[in-house]
């Protein structure tokens, strides 16, 4: 049984959808992290850098425990214990593990920033918002020219669509706003239509 530590945000988001999307059994946990849940001593004897997610398989490597933190190392592990989402074309998953970087990266890292900017920053200041916004944008019309003519980023549903489409999805308002995503949106719909989308992304 695996169990995930988790709460709604893209982090959070990736890890359960990636378990819903594999099939392994699995429990949810919430850790509301507006009530401070991941600063409490059980929480942090699973992840002392007091940040969810976290997931605990209790038959893990070699039949052990095994705790792991970091959205991206969780679908990763999620991947090689269901067999799923690394495509078995030796191209298809160079492509497949350069987008689940360029979405850990480049675009979890500056959604992550534009919110610590607009939320927990010591000073705010509208116009370094903008300028991440509008460096966030730049990176997802990459993904729009890639999704062009495809309909998953690696040509199935690979990593690359499982860490992409939490950060995607909570941005959909800033991407409405900021101009003409038709390639993304139709790869965004196909990807919300899943039934284990679905349940991931409302746990
Ligand atoms: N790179 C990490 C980031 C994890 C992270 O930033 N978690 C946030 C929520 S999205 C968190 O738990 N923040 C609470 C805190 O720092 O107190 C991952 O992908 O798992």
């Amino acid at each position: 049984m695996i169990d995930l530590y988790m709460w709604g945000t893209a982090n959070g988001l990736r890890a359960s959808v990636a378990l819903a999307e594999s099939g392994l059994e699995h429990r949810i946990h919430k850790v509301d992290l507006t009530k401070g849940e991941q600063k409490k001593p059980e929480f942090l004897a699973r992840n002392p850098a007091g940040q969810i997610p976290v997931m605990v398989d209790a038959d893990g490597a070699g039949g052990a425990r095994l705790v792991l933190a970091q959205s991206g190392a969780i679908v990763l592990y999620v991947a090689e214990k269901s067999g799923k989402f690394l495509p078995k074309d030796g191209a298809r998953r160079a492509a497949a593990q350069q987008w689940f970087m360029m979405g850990a990266s480049d675009i979890a890292g500056t959604s992550g920033t534009l919110f610590l900017l607009e939320n927990l920053a010591p000073e705010k200041s509208a116009k370094n918002a903008e300028f991440f916004k509008d460096r966030l944008v730049k990176m997802f019309s990459l993904l729009e020219q890639r999704l062009s003519g495809r309909e998953f980023v690696a040509d199935e549903l690979s990593i690359a669509d499982l860490m992409l489409y939490p950060n995607y999805s909570l941005r959909k308002p800033l991407l409405d706003a900021s101009g003409s995503f038709a390639n993304l949106n139709r790869w965004g719909a196909m990807m919300a239509a899943r039934p284990g989308v679905q349940k991931g992304m409302n746990p």
